[in-house]
């Protein structure tokens, strides 16, 4: 049904699927098959673009259950969390989380525990697949869950690629290696706002700042100004001149005084990816 890009066929590294050599999306396709209930991580800051639909179709391809988890909802306003959480509701189950803070995971253990217990009774333990893209907190999230460091419990026989379980209460299973998706599939812009890529690395980066100083100005001007310590006063609102402002509050200079862009998109994208700048 997929055909993987060479990209996608790299192989799938720090799992111990890796060492089969699978590429990105067979190894998603495995957690599908096998589990009964997948969990797609989501930034909770942007699930729109944290989501991916073609996950969304295998899971509904399989007749298996999808779970929305918005990660590192510490991040942002429970208004705006219970927003999206509504408009996610009307495709999946939905819930918001931090994995940091163990905030509200116990919402998602009730979920799972009560809404479940069907396919448990039936299978004996249910089985839980963790995906999204990279950087959204998934190995944050198995971890939170367990309260473990991936501790690996038993290898389940049949499975030949040897899929490592990891115990999760008395009657679940969670897989230990989370599938990633891979992050070519999505625009340079998706890629920089979700973190998933190194702004260094990423071509154009001052079109992800722009889309940050954009999403700041629309959620919060006053906490955009107030973290880069700026006064925002060009009419239009032109971000170009906004990164300039930042840089030269920075005191991020070139030769001459002209002010570092380049550094100045970095800091920001870096503040936006950390969550120290928060909208
Ligand atoms: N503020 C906040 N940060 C989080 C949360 N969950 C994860 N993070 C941070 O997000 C970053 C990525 O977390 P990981 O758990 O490594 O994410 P991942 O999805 O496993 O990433 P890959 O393995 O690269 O695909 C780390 O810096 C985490 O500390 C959360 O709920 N809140
Ligand atoms: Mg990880």
């Amino acid at each position: 049904m997929y055909h993987p890009t060479t990209r996608q066929q790299e192989g799938f590294k720090g799992s111990p699927i890796a060492r089969d050599i699978l590429g990105y999306w067979e190894v998603i396709e495995k957690i599908v098959k096998e589990c009964d209930v997948i969990l797609e991580v989501l930034d909770a800051r942007m699930p729109e673009i944290s989501r991916n639909e073609q996950i969304e179709k295998l899971v509904k391809d399989y007749s298996k259950e999808l779970i929305f988890v918005m990660n590192k909802a510490d991040l942002i306003s429970r208004m705006e969390l219970e927003k999206r959480r509504k408009e996610l509701r009307k495709i999946a189950d939905c819930v918001y989380v931090s994995s940091t803070n163990d905030y509200d995971l116990r919402k998602l253990k009730a979920l799972l525990f009560k809404d479940f217990s069907e396919i448990k009774n039936r299978f004996g333990k249910l089985k839980i697949g963790i995906v999204g893209y990279p950087n959204t907190g998934k190995s944050s999230l198995i971890n939170a869950l367990t309260k473990r460091k991936s501790a690996k419990v038993s290898k389940r026989a049949g499975t030949t690629h040897g899929v490592q379980w990891i115990k999760f209460g008395e009657n679940a299973l969670i897989m230990d290696s989370p599938g990633v998706i891979p992050i070519g599939e999505r625009d340079i812009i998706s890629e920089g706002l979700l973190g998933a890529k190194d702004p260094e690395r990423i071509p154009n980066a001052e079109l992800v700042a722009f889309k940050i100083i954009e999403i700041g100005l629309k959620r919060n001007r006053n906490a955009l100004e107030k973290f880069f310590d700026i006064n925002i006063n060009d009419p239009d609102n032109d971000p170009q001149i906004i990164i300039e402002q930042i840089a030269i509050k920075r005191n991020y200079l070139k030769k001459g005084g002209l002010p570092d862009i380049n550094r100045a998109v970095i800091y920001i994208i870096r503040s936006w990816t950390g969550g120290e700048l928060r909208f």
